[in-house]
Parts: structure tokens; C-alpha cells; sequence
């Protein structure tokens, strides 16, 4: 074989492998509210994320939010609070962490979870994990830029990985 004609298949090869490499991304399947003080206003955010296809590493968390007042933001304060690992089972319990990884001001903020172990699921034939974290908002209601409400909000990241 040529040179020329063995990195050309080295590249499909390459290629192929990158198409293939997951993702390693979580994706958001429900949100959760808060009412604030005020009584009117509501945050909501994306507070569950499923990775069905978890192979192990990081696998990131795009948290997007939104305020029901016309001029409201909410912005990370950069306080975030681990929950822990579940299941706790006694013998076989799933094992790991959470990371912050980014944010942009008053948009969204990238967590990630990374298990080290996986508890086996018997009923389902599967490995399984929830990590559960908090994250701080300071919602600013009215557009003054000053702060009105902090507000903490729960966060759930369940991995499966078929055995
Ligand atoms: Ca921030
Ligand atoms: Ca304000």
C-alpha cells in the first residue's frame, strides 16, 4: 500500500471513530419554578438531565433558565452545592461528582458529572446513577440591575449505561 493511499484509509478510520464517540452530553428533559417573594414573578429551569447512553467520563449539563417578568434576568452567583450520588445501595452504590464547567452571565451555566462507580440495576438490566446538585440565581425582577431575590435550584442528572 501506498503511503498516500494508507493515510487516506488512516483518515476514514479517524473519521468514522469521531462520528461515533458520544457525545458525552446530557440532555434536558423537564424544568422546575419557582414562585418568588413577590408573589407574581416565576423562574424556571432545566432541573432534570438524562445521558441514556453513558460510557463513563464527564458528561456535561447545559442549564438554561428564564424569568416571567418582561425586564427580569436571573444570573449565576457562582454558588452551587453537591446533594450527592444515588443509589445509596448498601453494597452497590453509584459513586462520583459534580463540576461547574461554565456560565454565561444571565443565560445558562454548564455543569458536568463524572461517576466513578454505577449501581447495577437488577430490574433493568442496567448500570444507573443520579447525581443531584443546587445551583444559586440571583434574579434581578425588574431590570434594575440590583439584585431583588436569591434563589436556590435543584438539579437531577441520571445516567443509564446498557450491561
Ligand atoms: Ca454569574
Ligand atoms: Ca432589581
Amino acid at each position: 500500500m501506498k503511503i498516500s493511499k494508507l493515510f487516506l484509509v488512516l483518515g476514514v478510520v479517524l473519521a468514522m471513530g469521531l462520528m461515533a464517540a458520544p457525545a458525552l452530553a446530557a440532555t434536558a428533559v423537564d424544568t422546575d419554578s419557582k414562585l418568588l417573594d413577590d408573589g407574581v414573578t416565576t423562574v424556571t429551569w432545566d432541573s432534570s438531565f438524562v445521558d441514556l447512553a453513558y460510557v463513563g467520563g464527564a458528561t456535561t449539563m447545559l442549564i438554561n433558565w428564564t424569568v416571567s417578568s418582561a425586564s427580569g434576568t436571573a444570573d449565576y452567583n457562582g454558588n452551587w452545592h453537591e446533594r450527592g450520588i444515588t443509589p445509596r445501595a448498601k453494597n452497590d452504590p453509584a459513586e462520583g461528582y459534580v463540576r461547574e464547567v461554565s456560565e454565561v452571565p444571565n443565560t445558562s451555566a454548564t455543569f458536568s458529572a463524572t461517576f466513578t462507580e454505577l449501581h447495577y440495576s437488577e430490574d433493568e438490566s442496567i448500570d444507573m446513577g443520579n447525581a443531584h446538585f443546587t445551583i444559586r440565581l440571583d434574579v434581578d425582577i425588574d431590570g434594575d440591575t440590583i439584585t431583588d431575590q436569591t434563589i436556590r435550584c435543584g438539579v437531577n442528572c441520571h445516567v443509564e449505561t446498557p450491561v
